[in-house]
């Protein structure tokens, strides 16, 4: 956890969940330090049918799998990722077994101290720019990013509107991690955008 410095995400919103095994197997070969399934909208039995054959291919690569939002899934996975309105860590983590990595949003400074303060592993700090991935939730700019670093000891991952194009500019203003969703799965290359990003991330 402490070495990964690019997040990916298997998103439904971009890619069906019968294409998720090649697009992870593309996402691992382009050097992918972590990644998240995230299906919004589906149910528990859905997102549970299709976590082992996913947690096997990163098993295999040696990189974690994290399910968002659905705590009682977590034995299928490495970890578990919720927002501001999901249960507290303290419920999470009696939820999961011993051992899992828990990560929670946060979309401010205060948010960011609080889930540290809470017992987060690793937090997801944004979105810095607009994204149709979370639409409606306003961006936070990159302004924070130097003092969420300077107050939180936990691995940040930045998010939100982050692309290959302007990553160099959110390193700049501070990021040492970063998670991106559209811009890998959309990419024509994911490997090759994967492996661009990571050369970038230092
Ligand atoms: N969470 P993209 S922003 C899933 O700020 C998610 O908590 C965010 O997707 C947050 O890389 C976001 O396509 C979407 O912009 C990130």
């Amino acid at each position: 956890m402490a070495r990964a410095r690019l997040y990916g995400i298997l998103d439904t919103g971009y890619c069906a969940p019968e294409a998720m095994p090649d697009v992870l197997e593309k996402m691992i070969l382009g050097g992918i330090d972590i990644v998240q399934l995230r299906a919004k909208g589906r149910t528990e039995a859905e997102v549970r049918s299709r976590l082992p054959s996913l947690h096997a291919q990163t098993s295999a690569a040696g990189i974690p799998l994290i399910v968002n939002d659905f705590p009682d899934l977590a034995e299928l996975a490495d970890g578990v990722h919720v927002g501001q309105d999901d249960a507290l860590l303290a419920t999470v983590r009696d939820a999961c077994a011993a051992g899992k990595i828990l990560g929670k949003s946060t979309h401010s400074l205060a948010q960011a101290i609080a889930a540290q303060a809470e017992g987060a592993d690793y937090i997801g700090f944004g979105p810095l720019f607009p994204t149709p991935t979370k639409a409606g939730r306003p961006a936070i700019g990159l302004e924070e990013i130097a003092a969420v670093h300077r107050s939180v000891t936990l691995p940040i991952f930045c998010i939100g509107g982050i692309k290959r194009e302007n990553l160099q500019q959110v390193i700049a203003a501070g990021a040492r991690r970063v998670v991106i969703v559209s811009g890998i799965l959309q990419a024509v290359d994911i490997p090759g955008y994967i492996s661009d990003c990571k050369a970038l991330l230092p």
